[in-house]
Parts: C-alpha cells; structure tokens; sequence
C-alpha cells in the first residue's frame, strides 16, 4: 500500500483527511501516533519536525507531505475519486479554500485553545485566550448559521474539502460551546455532516477514544 497516514482518531485536523480518504475509498495504512510514547513522537518529528499530526507518507511517491489542507489537495491532485476536493474553476477553488481556511482557523483552532486550555497544569491556564477563542466561535457561528441557510454543503450543493474541514471543527466546537439553541441552521449543517458516510466513519474509530476529551 503506497499511503500512510500517521494520525489519530481523536484529532480533528486527522479526522478532516479521515473524511477525505473515506470519500474517495482511497486505500491507506493507519499509522497511530501516540504524543505520550516518545518513540512514537521522535519518530513523528524526524518525518515533521514541527510534530503536527497528520502527516501522509506516499512511499510510491518518497514524498511526506502535512497540513491536512495540503494532504487533501495532495490527494486531489494525485488519488482522485469521485468527490472533487477543490473545484477546477478557479474562482470557485477560491472561495472553497477560503472556507477551509475560516473552518481551520475561526473554529477548530479556537476549539482547539479551549479543549487544550483544560490539559494545562494548575496555576498555568489562560483564562483571557480561553475567553478570546469563545468569542471567535461564537462570531463564527453566527456567520455560519447566516450562511447556512440556503445550503446543503459548505460550497453550495457540492461537498468539498471546505466540508471535511468543516465536520471535525463543528463537532468538537458543539461540545465546546453548544449553539444547536441559537444558530438552528449551523446546528442543521452539522446534522448533516454527521449523517455523512465518510464522517460518520471518522466518529466511530473516534468514539472508543472520545472519553479522553477533557470536560
Ligand atoms: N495546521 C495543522 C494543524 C494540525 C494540528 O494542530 N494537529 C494537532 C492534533 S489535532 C496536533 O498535532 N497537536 C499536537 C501538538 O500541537 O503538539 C493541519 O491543518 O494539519
């Protein structure tokens, strides 16, 4: 099998190329990464010193490529299926990484600051980031719910690499800061993603892991 992916079921940012893989039944070879082993670590950053999961291995290729949003044009560009990553017209490839980047950036990564804040040791939290990350999800959700009201996926009526970054941030966000009550639309969105086969996937290899997730 000529791809690998170290990653994580519990990982958002993994779960994204989860979804993406599973669109396109592209085969691949699981590789776990376990931050606390630091074997497994070491290795990691001998492939990516900066120590991000995922990382993808194409050994038919000897190319190691991260960045989920990089991973999956990699495959769009070189295991493409019958979902269609990143449209050919350019200006709408445009504003699906434009969507990409604001589910990435305006929603996991504060998540993210939220659910890493509670991992910190006593006397090292950051209550002002943690305040800050909740008021940049909670402006993101509401421009996701004015967004959402008129379709079905992230770019419209096509699911894209906008919606596999969109599924793993929504999810864990939910749980970080519930807002099904007020943003009825984005809540819907997330239905929908969930009910999606290739996330649907992702959540349950996630799901004997998802205890983890500090409350
Ligand atoms: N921009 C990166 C973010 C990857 C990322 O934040 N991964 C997390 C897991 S969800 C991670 O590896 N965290 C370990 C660390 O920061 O030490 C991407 O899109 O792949």
């Amino acid at each position: 099998m000529s791809l690998r992916l170290y990653s994580h079921p519990l990982s958002s940012f993994c779960q994204k190329v989860l979804v993406a893989l599973y669109e396109n039944d592209t085969p691949f070879e699981p590789h776990l990464v376990d931050f606390a082993d630091e074997t497994s670590s070491a290795q990691l950053k001998r492939m990516w010193p900066v120590g991000r999961i995922p990382v993808l291995r194409d050994e038919a290729k000897d190319r190691t490529i991260p960045e989920s949003s990089i991973i999956i044009e990699y495959l769009a560009q070189h295991y493409p299926g019958g979902t269609q990553f990143v449209p050919a017209d350019p200006d709408l490839a445009r504003q699906t990484r434009l969507r990409d980047r604001f589910y990435d950036l305006c929603v996991n990564v504060p998540m993210q600051k939220v659910v890493t804040d509670r991992l910190r040791p006593t006397g090292q939290h950051d209550p002002y980031g943690v305040e800050q990350a909740k008021t940049q999800l909670r402006t993101a959700f509401a421009m996701i719910d004015q967004e959402m009201g008129t379709k079905t996926w992230a770019m419209g009526d096509d699911f894209s690499m906008a919606d596999c970054a969109a599924a793993p941030a929504l999810f864990y966000a939910s749980m970080v800061l519930p807002f099904g009550d007020e943003h009825r639309r984005a809540a819907a969105y997330l239905a929908r993603l969930k009910e999606r086969p290739s996330f649907a996937r992702a959540l349950r290899e996630a799901a004997p892991y998802l205890s983890q997730v500090p409350k």
